[in-house]
Order: structure tokens, then C-alpha cells, then sequence
């Protein structure tokens, strides 16, 4: 059973309205998430990584020097689904219930947390991702590089921002910074990062 890329949780125009254009995801989902998915597959094929699942290959390959190519393509397989699903329309502003009490609580206000992702997601130097991890109980910001991921650290990933410049080239050329303002006021999915928070 080769490795599938996941349908989009939305259509392609869905997000148009929340600054995030369909030509995007003609060409992040449609062809960049997509050629790692087709990598993935041609690197894995006829090997014992064929057999086991997304998750298990990141793990069983991270750090090992000869499979970087497929720990790249695996991870960013993962990597991408876990973005869309933190996407949706209308979404951003402020979580509520559990996961807004555990944000007051380990960050010291939403204030604090959203000041500390925008500051992780602007200051990854060249391509890479931002995250809100829970870390053995205790949510924190990191940011990865390439395709470095919390799942290859042994963290569990909450939510995520794709800081490669293909993610917001079209919607906003080389402006990341309103690429990240525009995330966390118009497009977070809190629902699913409240699901993730349940399930770490
Ligand atoms: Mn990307």
C-alpha cells in the first residue's frame, strides 16, 4: 500500500476570503505536497519503510544519514496534512474552554503565546515550520527547520504554520511577516488543535 496525500479538509477557494488565494493550494497542495507524497513513494518502494506507517518511517529514519531523503519527503508529507488541518475558514482569534485555560496557564496569557509564535514563525531563518508542541504536559513554541518536525523529537504537535517561502509567495510575496498576522487572526483551527490537546 503506497502512501496516499490526504483530500484537502476544504476546497481549494475555501480560504480565499480569509487571504489565502486557490492558487495556493494549486500549487502547495497540488504539486508541493503532492511531489513529497510521490517521493516518498518511489524512495520507500520495494523496502521494508513500504510497509509501515507514516509516523513509524519519520521516527525510524530521523537522524540516520543514509535515509535523509526519505526522512525529508515522510516528514513533509505529515508535515503538510497536519497544516491543513490547522487551517479553516473563518478561523483565528482566541481558543476557548481547556485549551485557552492550558495557554493562560503556560504561556501566562494568549497575548504571551501569540507574541511568541509570530517571533518563532518570522525568525526561522530560510524554510522551516512554527508549532505549539505539548512537551511531556507543558505547551510551548518551537520552530523546526526543513522538515524537522515534534514528532521526530518525541513531541506532540498542537498546531503549525509552514514558514517555507511557497507557503505565502503567492498570497503575499516576500512578506512573511503579514503571511503570520493574517494565520492567527483569520485562519487558525482551534477545534483541531483543541482535539490535539485532548489526545497528547
Ligand atoms: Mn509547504
Amino acid at each position: 500500500m503506497a502512501f496516499q496525500q490526504p483530500p484537502l479538509p476544504y476546497d481549494f477557494n475555501a480560504l480565499e476570503p480569509y487571504g489565502m488565494k486557490a492558487e495556493t493550494f494549486e500549487y502547495h497542495y497540488g504539486k508541493h505536497h503532492k511531489a513529497y507524497v510521490d517521493n516518498l513513494n518511489k524512495l520507500t518502494d520495494g523496502t521494508e519503510l513500504a510497509d509501515k506507517s507514516l509516523e513509524e518511517v519519520i521516527k525510524a529514519t530521523f537522524r540516520d544519514a543514509s535515509k535523509v531523503g526519505i526522512f525529508n519527503n515522510a516528514a513533509q508529507v505529515w508535515n503538510h496534512t497536519f497544516f491543513w488541518n490547522s487551517l479553516k475558514p473563518a478561523g483565528g482569534g482566541q481558543p476557548s474552554g481547556a485549551l485557552a485555560d492550558k495557554i493562560d496557564k503556560d504561556f501566562g496569557s494568549f497575548e504571551k503565546f501569540a507574541e511568541e509564535f509570530s517571533n518563532a514563525a518570522a525568525t526561522q531563518f530560510g524554510s522551516g515550520w512554527a508549532w505549539l508542541i505539548d512537551d511531556g504536559g507543558t505547551l510551548k513554541v518551537i520552530k523546526t527547520p526543513n522538515a524537522e518536525n515534534p514528532l521526530a523529537y518525541g513531541q506532540k504537535a498542537i498546531l503549525t504554520l509552514d514558514v517555507w517561502e511557497h507557503a505565502y509567495y503567492i498570497d503575499y510575496r516576500n512578506a512573511r511577516p503579514a503571511f503570520i498576522k493574517n494565520y492567527l487572526e483569520q485562519l487558525v483551527n482551534w477545534d483541531f488543535a483543541a482535539e490535539n490537546l485532548a489526545k497528547a
